[in-house]
């Protein structure tokens, strides 16, 4: 049977913080107080090593991950939410392109604010807590930024994720197989450095290892679809079948059920599907992308739980 979505109901543990004799204040104690007011003591340096000491850990630690997940929109942050609660064991480490994760998901159609999700996709957003109103067939969530903000909050306090924003998969790391060639990991960097591959001699890209990929990278644009199309030019599938028109009856379930492992090792979801199935697009309705997800966590849990 599929897993259950463990509940929210455990908080989030607590970073440990060295706070040494410094008095910890609540807002209060500083209302009213601003004659007094000032910031602890800090040193340049101590920002610069909160910072650096930790990011290099954790390219360390996340150089050999169970799971990696590329591109964070709705897609890719519902797949991150579901596994990371699931599997606490399970190193995931998310890569997104852009400076800011969210992908798509920051607004609803055009540049409205809303974001429609029909059912029965209103299931995950009472699982992570976000409010909407209840049209009958379809729920509408005020502003999309709220779905997006919450999700990617509840995703990025998980112990076991490492998102690396401003940073890009340039290629997939591949091993023979007794099916022709494994998904073994992804090519990375930093999306500032990738964009002067044609101006700058060569720069080349860092790795991790991992024995499965979740690809989540939107469909084809200026970076999406960006798997499927690598496999097409590694000849490890023919051709893609190309997004077709909009046509929301069709596209959302043909994308939530067609949610798979398409080469050994890399399981597609979202919009990068439309890309290889041919199928349509749906347009500004969301519950597809998130049900995906869930779908691409359940698809990845069956190879853990061998
Ligand atoms: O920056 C991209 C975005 O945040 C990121 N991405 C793309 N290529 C990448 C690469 N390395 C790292 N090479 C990369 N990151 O992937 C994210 C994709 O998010 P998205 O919101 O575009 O895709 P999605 O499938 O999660 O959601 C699609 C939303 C759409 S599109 C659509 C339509 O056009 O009809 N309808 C919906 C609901």
């Amino acid at each position: 049977p599929p897993q259950q979505v463990a509940s929210l109901a455990t908080p989030a543990p607590k970073l440990a913080v060295n706070s040494g004799d410094c008095k910890t204040q609540t807002i209060d104690d500083m209302i009213g107080q601003w004659d007094s007011f000032r910031f602890a003591p800090i040193r340049e340096s101590q920002v610069s090593r909160a910072m650096t000491r930790r990011y290099f850990k954790d390219l360390d630690t996340y150089a050999e991950s169970d799971i990696v997940i590329i591109g964070a929109g709705s897609c890719g942050l519902s797949a991150a939410y579901v596994l990371g609660k699931q599997r606490p064991d399970l190193k995931i480490a998310i890569i997104e392109a852009s400076v800011s994760p969210g992908g798509g998901a920051w607004l609803g159609g055009q540049l409205f604010s809303a974001m429609v999700m029909r059912k029965p996709a209103d299931a995950f957003l009472r699982e992570v807590g976000v409010p909407y109103e209840d049209e009958g067939h379809y729920v509408v969530v005020k502003h999309a930024a709220l779905f997006t903000s919450t999700i990617m909050s509840k995703v990025l306090q998980l112990p076991n994720v490492k998102l690396f924003n401003a940073t890009c998969v340039e290629d997939l790391i591949t091993r023979p197989s007794d099916e022709g060639v494994r998904i073994s990991g992804v090519v990375t960097n930093w999306t500032l450095v990738a964009m002067h591959h044609d101006d700058q001699s060569c720069m080349d890209p860092n790795t991790i290892n991992a024995p499965l990929v979740i690809s989540t990278t939107g469909h084809d644009g200026p970076m999406g679809a960006f798997s499927v199309k690598r496999l097409v030019s590694m000849q490890r599938i023919d051709k893609l079948g190309g997004m077709r028109g909009l046509d929301m009856n069709t596209a959302e379930d043909a994308i939530v059920k067609g949610t798979r492992e398409i080469v050994p090792g890399l399981i597609v979801g979202g919009m990068e599907l439309s890309e290889v199935d041919g199928a349509n697009r749906m347009g500004p309705t969301f519950g597809a992308m998130v049900l995906s997800g869930l779908k691409a966590a359940e698809e990845a849990l069956k190879v853990f739980d061998l």
